[in-house]
């Protein structure tokens, strides 16, 4: 190796140096620096790989791209200081001299630029790429971190932690994505770095020449995107990851767990409240103790006598199961899982051979490998266990791996696909390859579509699992904090996410309960759990108010299944959160980052929530550019203005997008309950044309691949006042046999299909019930539960186009 001999060389930085060599690939360029290899290949148009190593081999994370590089086409030229590498939407510059890369859009609009002197860096064999920070550069992204959505001033770690009652501004946390985003001069664009090392990110904490991303070990490897949207660089991210598959219909209902339900009776006590109480769930849990000694693939006999017939009756009350799965096997003797481990070299060991084993909640364990593909497939012949007893969602739970003492030795040896890497490369995808196995386990059951939920991840996540927060605190802070995770690991390509509801650790107040199930119900996983010895907490137990506002919800969110179901459809198509910050559409509106702002979000692209603490009775709350209704009583808004908003208890602020379609169902107390048959789509006049993607299966099978499906575009023209619903396409027939149309903020007095007049009706509408002896309201105002008046249509809901037009 030859040392570069200029400044950067003090105090032992080494940085890329100059380019000594390059030459062309099938797709970019290979050569030599003075200190390392490099390549940049180009995937697409607008993604590109850059990858730096100091050795002549590159290293590779197996476990995230999922995309290989396309057919483009690339232009390289070269001058006498530069290298320019062009494809139809990005421009790449490399500075020769010392190894810098500059980023341009097709236009020539800087994106990024790497710090001249430090480009890319090496320190011992921590490595690092430095980037000159941009004029007001924000920072979104990065999965499950917390604080503020934009990170700028700040940094981040990534290295997979349980991290029991987490502070909201801890890191970090359970889950490691190391993707963002950068906006600055009406731009952007985004970085994945691919080094599944401990990774730190720092967005100009301590120093305001830079930005970087570095790790402790591995190559300097990351992928570069450019984008007209951050919609644009989400997808990029997400076609280059994967995306989710759909999920379950009824994962999308209410789903109630507790450190822990048991015995059987008390399960059937639990299902049986929700359905006489007349409040939907569809999934209740079984936590830890529903193991015998907590060991994997056992049922507590004294507690669980007959899992099958249990697990069969919930069935037929319309409730599924889900049970939790730890990682950590119990070292014993006859536990036929440990034998089979040990038997068949499918446990973690030291690099001498011998079995690693750490203490977890069933004592001394060994752990599953899950890092090779041996074992994953073993974990997942295994849990034939429980999904022959019928079980059919799972919780990888302690996936970073936990155990006690937190402090995993390094020198630990994991497969990682036959490289035979450390602790310290393998620690952060342990917990995707466990929930990997778990969704391969679920898919053996039958034919119906994997629920699984995952604590730990890694990029890439979102293809095997949903994932939740961990354990939150039952205090406000932690209600938004919950917030913005989840809308953060929407920017990073976990669509499914959600938090506990009403907080893991402590005590939710009333009100803190109530709210929280309100905003939870615009949460794409719906979700309630709380820790051992800890109240009852279910919503029903903080008395008949809070009962009577977590029913409302609960029933609201069944009525918006159908919006949720197409919601969850497009997300796996293209990768876009169902729960999006403001940040993706709204990126270059400096109110959205203003703190008092920064926890609004856009759900299923038409409901603009704006969460607020369950003390305040009034906030305020920022509407982007638009026009807006107010959804529990249709008073219109002007957007990009500040306004005030009552929020008394039993009423969370959500806004519905001016343009937008949203289509509702009739209320159902679980997802295999049958609605009434009618398709209610609520349209909202807004500016030009604006359209929704209708989207319906069986909701259960994987039939919807084989082209078993109904999906329609529907486009609304508010202002030649036209609604066309163009043929469905699929085999599936609706789940609906008829369409009530329902006109908010037109005029109408006629309505036509073709030439043909159709009945105009007059609707009366709540969205929420009435709650009993609570009048949140000063007697002058209307209530906000009504909206009176709204010209409807009823017609038949088939395949056929539908084209509706209304007259003033
Ligand atoms: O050491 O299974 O985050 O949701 O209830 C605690 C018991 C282990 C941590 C999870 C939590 C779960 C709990 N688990």
């Amino acid at each position: 190796m030859t040392t570069v001999a200029t400044s950067v060389n003090r105090a032992q930085n080494q940085s890329a140096g100059k380019v000594i060599s390059w030459k062309p690939t099938a797709h970019g360029i290979t050569g030599r620096t003075e200190t390392s290899y490099f390549k940049i290949s180009i995937f697409t148009d607008t993604i590109v790989r850059i990858q730096l190593s100091r050795s002549e081999q590159f290293f590779s994370n197996p476990y995230s791209v999922v995309q290989s590089p396309k057919e483009t086409s690339l232009k390289v030229s070269e001058e006498p200081e530069i290298l320019t590498l062009e494809t139809a939407e990005l421009k790449i510059v490399l500075s020769k001299n010392e190894w810098a890369l500059s980023f341009y859009d097709q236009h020539g609009n800087l994106l990024n630029q790497d710090d001249p002197a430090f480009g890319v860096s090496w320190l011992g064999t921590e490595v690092t790429n430095y980037k000159k920070l941009q004029p007001n550069e924000k920072f979104i992204g990065l999965g499950e971190k917390t604080g503020g959505i934009d990170r700028a001033g700040q940094a981040f770690t990534n290295w997979n932690t349980d991290y029991f009652a987490y502070g909201v501004n801890d890191d970090p946390l359970y889950m490691s994505i190391p993707f963002y985003i950068g906006i600055h001069r009406q731009r952007a664009y985004g970085i994945y770095f691919d080094n599944t090392h401990k990774t730190t990110f720092n967005f100009g904490a301590s120093n305001r020449r830079f930005s970087y991303f570095s790790a402790e070990d591995g190559d300097m490897d990351y992928y570069f995107f450019q984008g007209h949207t951050v919609a644009d660089i989400i997808s990029g991210y997400t076609s280059l990851t994967g995306k989710m598959s759909m999920p379950p219909l009824w994962a999308l209902g209410f789903q109630q767990c507790r450190y822990s339900y048991y015995p059987e009776s008390e399960v059937f006590a639990l299902a049986n409240n929700f359905r006489d109480r007349d409040m939907p769930a569809d999934v209740i849990y079984l936590d830890i103790h529903h193991m015998e000694k907590y060991k994997v693939f056992t049922f507590d006999g004294e507690k669980f006598p007959d899992p099958k017939a249990m697990i069969e009756a919930l069935k037929a009350k319309g409730f599924r199961v889900v049970v939790i799965m730890d990682p950590g096997i119990k070292v014993e003797k006859d536990y036929l899982p440990y034998q089979e481990g040990k038997d068949n070299d499918l446990f973690l060991k030291y690099p001498d051979g011998e079995t690693y084993e750490g203490q977890v909640w069933p004592g001394w364990c060994a752990f599953p490998d899950f890092t090779s593909a041996k074992t994953r497939q073993w974990w997942a012949e295994k849990m034939a266990y429980y999904t022959d007893a019928g079980v059919d969602g799972f919780w990888t739970d302690m996936n970073e791996p936990a155990s006690w003492g937190q402090h995993t030795p390094n020198l630990i040896n994991f497969d990682y696909e036959g490289q035979q890497v450390s602790h310290r490369k393998a620690r952060n995808v342990y917990g995707m390859q466990m929930a990997r196995a778990a969704q391969e386990g679920a898919f053996k059951n039958g034919k119906e579509r994997p629920f699984t939920l995952t604590r730990a991840g890694f990029s890439g996540i979102q293809r095997f699992a949903a994932a939740w927060t961990g354990d939150n605190v039952s205090s406000e802070e932690h209600m938004m904090a919950g917030i913005r995770l989840v809308n953060s690991l929407g920017i990073s390509g976990v669509s499914f996410a959600g938090y506990d509801v009403g907080g893991f650790c402590g005590e939710a107040s009333k009100s803190l309960f109530s709210r929280w199930m309100s905003i939870a119900a615009f949460s794409p996983l719906y979700r309630a759990h709380s820790m051992i010895n800890s109240n009852d907490a279910e919503p029903w137990a903080f008395g008949e108010e809070v009962e009577e506002i977590s029913k409302n919800y609960l029933k609201l969110r069944y009525q918006m299944l159908p919006l949720l179901y197409a919601a969850f459809h497009k997300s796996s198509q293209d990768g876009l959160p169902l729960a999006k910050s403001l940040a993706i559409d709204y990126s270059f509106d400096e109110n959205i980052y203003d703190g008092r702002f920064q926890n609004q979000y856009l759900f299923c692209d038409s409901l603009l929530v704006a969460p607020v603490e369950s003390h305040k009775e009034i906030t305020k709350s920022y509407l982007p550019n638009g026009n807006w209704y107010y959804f529990y009583n249709d008073q219109p808004y002007h957007g990009g203005q500040e306004i005030y908003v009552d929020t008394p208890i039993n009423y969370l602020p959500v806004f519905v997008k001016g343009g937008s379609i949203l289509p509702l169902q009739s209320p159902i107390s679980h997802t295999a309950e049958k609605h009434d048959g009618i398709l209610r789509l609520h349209v909202y006049k807004g500016e030009g044309t604006s359209s929704y993607l209708h989207y319906e299966d069986d909701g259960l099978s994987l039939d919807y691949k084989n082209g078993d499906y109904f999906k329609r575009a529907i486009v609304l023209d508010s202002d030649r006042q036209i609604l066309r619903l163009a043929k469905a396409t699929g085999n599936f027939k609706s789940n609906y046999d008829q369409l009530n149309v329902i006109f908010h903020g037109f005029e109408i007095n006629k309505i036509k299909s073709g030439e043909k007049s159709l009945p105009l009706s007059s609707e009366n509408l709540a969205f929420l019930r009435e709650i009993s002896d609570f009048d949140p309201l000063p007697d002058n105002r209307l209530p906000y539960h009504e909206i009176a008046g709204l010209p409807s249509v009823t017609l038949p809901h088939y395949h056929e186009e539908i084209t509706i037009t209304f007259e003033t």
